[in-house]
């Protein structure tokens, strides 16, 4: 029934309206705009009492973003931001998705609305079923649904025929057990959002430094004298590291941006803990904008790295640390021979610079000692992505600077647990040494084959060979790219299976037959035979604590994501010498066992009790490298883009505005940007506009790229933006139809969300 529906949101725009781009971030306004959120989703008195309780010692984790908090000092006020507000307004609201609702709305009615529409629809109450041929979900018993699931499970003809989806905000002690019934299962399908996040940092740094996740702490932010924040926006994703960046400046040390739009929090801020500052200037955070081209990073940071030694060879040990060098890293020599066959006249253009510019950056990363770089999506998702990445480490370990207080990578996480479910073993190339531990401790043989990622899975269920999709979490039809696509791969399947809190297009996108398994969210308490439990989560920066639910789940007939895998793998596991049931009776008992696998979990269940829990292992952070294959840190080679556009083409990244969670939509206003109550814009450079006989507002039609083939995505208003010519940007998911499945990052096959090849044509 739902082959007739598209999967793209509607063509239809919303009643735009233009603002002045606000000069300063946060400050009142953004508490204004978090309470009315509250408010209108949950009641004022409720969400009162739960924001006291958002990343609180003892309280639940803020399911916003992975920003780490704060190891000492904790105030109410600072410990969420508009955004994490918001978040929790979506979980806790007061509208619900019954039977009821679904009697009364047929998929192919709910699947013309909008991602926002949908959303509001509420929490899902029951689990539900879709039938094939049917066009409206029923009620179904949980007992029912496992059964359903487990035989068609059991019917494939091989365990690679099915696909298990993991999005980054599910709990640790889930995750554990989720990845554990999908290898006894035998399986490694184990796709999960990192795969289009962070995959390309994780590739690039385990690579290089050994350890695929960050090496800075939070407090490194008050010793660093410079940090970079390159291809990132926490001014709308990570908030309250701006709180950190202002740290940084307040005791004396600079901000460089590296960005193609000047995204204002990171310009100016206005400290939400300080009422006194919320009127007058803010303070201002960036010392040195450089207005980059979309993916012109790589021929930026060489331009860098072609000054740096330069100056070195002016005056020797003035800029590198050779001691750091020779002890600790390898393949110096190939590094500042392969800067040689590049020259700045070549790479400047890339990066639509002016070599003044590139120079002041150059000059500050001399003349500072300790260095911090952040990055997100700006960076990870393009085609030489890994590169970008690589090309940020040689310039830290150039300069020594990292592990060491106030230095080194900080690669700034999505999801709020997306970190700790790679820890827990949801990955898809999973290394043999977790899987030797696991088939120890649980006595099974442990699939070794590689399993698909995000792009291989659609892939695979586009060609029929993979048939039950099972999402743990996430929207992965409007999260994923070539939205047409995808929507053909999962319609292919014969079950899809969503585990979910809210209502998302993923249900009305489905398989032959679709269930929906309706979860608690963070907030909720969740409730064991034992009593109520608690549950584990891993930030950023490798911090593992408890998150604790304070809200009475929304219905009866919810379960936690930790008893729907256990009573799943009980079912559906013939033979597993792992008693499911008794493990989720107390969370203990599943800690117990991570800490049986996984090095780093000692004591887990005692030091996880402790106010603020504690740091996993960090190689990187400790000076060692030995992880890597040389066993030191490794210098690498990279290639700037080799993209060329035509005459007519544009640059498109699409990214997020500052009223949405990924595919959940808050809200209609990008209010950083001005734009209010549309989603359907493209950013463009005024003279690109001038040039094309655009004028602000008019509508166009946006047709992608790639090799030869070409997508349409339609209804667009234009809008006139500081930003780089040749370079736009639009909403993700809007423009996700627009992202070729075979565009992708080398190595980390992430999508090339941020560098999609468009021309745009007038109505
Ligand atoms: N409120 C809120 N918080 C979130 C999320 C959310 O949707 N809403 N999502 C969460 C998740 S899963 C993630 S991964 C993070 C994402 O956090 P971000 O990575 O900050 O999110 P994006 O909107 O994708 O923004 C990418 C930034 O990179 C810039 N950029 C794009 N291309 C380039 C380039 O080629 N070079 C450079 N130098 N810059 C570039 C864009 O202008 C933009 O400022 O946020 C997390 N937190
Ligand atoms: N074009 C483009 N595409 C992108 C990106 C981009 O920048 N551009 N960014 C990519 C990135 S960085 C990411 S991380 C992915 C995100 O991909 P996903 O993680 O798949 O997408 P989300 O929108 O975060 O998922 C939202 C849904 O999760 C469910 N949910 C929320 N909380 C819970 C919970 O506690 N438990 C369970 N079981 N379900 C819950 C709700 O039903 C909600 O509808 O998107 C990627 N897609
Ligand atoms: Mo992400």
């Amino acid at each position: 029934m739902s082959k007739k529906t598209t999967a793209q949101p509607p063509e239809k725009l919303t009643g735009i309206e233009l603002t002045e781009v606000p000069k300063s971030a946060v400050g009142v306004k953004a508490i204004t705009s978090a309470l009315s959120h509250v408010k209108n989703e949950v009641g004022l008195f409720k969400g009162i009492g739960l924001l006291a309780n958002i990343n609180q010692k003892y309280g639940f984790d803020c399911p916003g973003c992975a920003w780490p908090d704060p190891d000492e000092k904790r105030t109410f006020l600072a410990e969420y931001c508009e955004n994490g507000a918001k978040a929790i307004a979506e979980e806790a609201t007061k509208n619900m998705v019954s039977p009821m609702f679904f009697a009364t709305h047929s998929v192919n009615e709910l699947a013309k609305l909008s991602d926002y529409e949908i959303g509001k629809s509420g929490r899902i109450t029951h689990p539900m079923y879709l039938p094939e041929g049917k066009d409206n979900y029923e009620e179904i018993s949980w007992g029912k649904a496992f059964k359903l699931i487990a035989d068609e499970l059991n019917g494939l003809d091989s365990p690679d025929e099915a696909i298990f989806y993991t999005s980054g905000r599910t709990s640790n002690e889930a995750a554990f057990l989720y990845q554990l019934f999908v290898r006894e299962f035998g399986t490694n399908n184990l796709p999960d959002c990192s795969n289009m996040c962070h995959e390309s940092s994780g590739v690039a740094l385990s690579e290089t430094l050994g350890i695929g996740k960050g090496s800075v702490t939070l407090d490194d932010f008050n010793h660093a004298d410079l940090v970079i924040v390159i291809g990132q926006n926490p001014g709308t994703n990570h908030p309250r590291m701006l709180t950190a960046l202002s740290e940084t400046k307040k005791k004396g040390g600079k901000i460089i941006t590296i960005n193609p739009l000047p995204e204002v929090g990171l310009m100016n801020y206005k400290d939400p803990q300080n009422p006194l500052k919320w009127i007058g200037k803010g303070q201002d955070l960036t010392d040195l904008f450089l207005q980059v081209k979309i993916n012109g990073d790589v021929a930026l940071l060489k331009i860098i790295l072609k000054l740096m030694k330069e100056q070195e060879d002016l005056k020797p040990n003035s800029v590198f640390d050779h001691q750091f060098i020779k002890e600790k890293t390898a393949g110096i020599n190939d590094l500042l021979k392969d800067l040689d066959n590049y020259s700045i006249d070549e790479l400047l253009p890339q990066t639509g610079l002016t070599l003044k510019e590139v120079e002041a950056a150059a000059k500050l990363i001399i003349n500072n000692e300790k260095v911090i770089i952040c990055w997100a999506m700006g960076l990870t998702q393009h085609k030489n992505a890994v590169d970008n990445i690589r090309e940020v480490v040689n310039i830290l370990l150039l300069k020594g600077s990292i592990g060491k207080k106030g230095a080194g990578t900080c690669p700034v996480r999505g999801h709020s647990n997306v970190q700790g479910d790679r820890t827990m073993g949801i990955w898809e190339k999973a290394p043999d040494t977790f899987l030797d531990n696991l088939e120890k401790e649980f006595n099974f043989k442990a699939p070794r084959k590689h399993g698909f990622d995000v792009v291989e899975a659609i892939e695979a269920m586009h060609a029929k060979k993979a048939k039950v999709f099972f999402g743990m979490g996430g929207n992965f039809v409007s999260a994923t790219p070539d939205t047409e696509f995808t929507a053909d791969a999962l319609r292919n399947c014969n079950l899809t299976v969503q585990v979910s809190t809210k209502l998302n297009r993923s249900h009305l996108i489905t398989g032959k037959k679709a269930l929906i398994l309706p979860c608690l969210g963070r907030s909720e308490k969740d409730y064991q035979t034992s009593g109520q439990q608690f549950v584990s989560v891993e930030n950023s920066m490798g911090v593992v604590h408890l998150s604790r639910g304070h809200l009475e789940p929304c219905s009866e007939k919810t379960l936690s994501e930790t008893a729907i895998v256990a009573n799943l793998a009980n079912i559906t596991l013939k033979k597993s010498n792992t008693d499911w049931i008794n493990l989720t009776s107390h969370y203990d008992l599943i800690r117990d066992k991570i800490e049986a696998t996984i090095p780093g979990f000692e004591n887990y269940n005692k030091r996880v009790r402790v106010k603020g829990g504690f740091y996993l292992p960090n190689n990187a952070r400790e000076n060692n490298f030995e992880p890597t294959k040389t066993g030191k840190a490794n210098f690498s080679i990279n290639k700037p883009s080799e993209i060329e556009l035509e005459k007519n083409q544009f640059m498109m990244m699409t990214i997020r505005t500052h009223d949405q969670y990924n595919t959940t939509i808050y809200g209609l206003n990008d209010r950083y940007r001005g734009v209010l109550n549309e989603r359907r814009v493209v950013f463009m450079n005024a003279d690109d506009m001038q040039n094309l006989g655009l004028q602000k507002l008019d509508l166009v039609d946006l047709t992608s790229h790639f090799k030869d083939e070409k997508r349409e995505a339609k209804g667009f208003l234009a809008i006139p933006y500081d930003i780089p010519s040749q370079c736009t940007a639009t909403y993700f998911p809007e423009a996700n139809v627009l992202v070729p499945i075979k565009s992708k990052a080398n190595i980390s096959n992430t999508p090339a969300s941020k560098t999609v090849i468009i021309t745009i044509k007038k109505r």
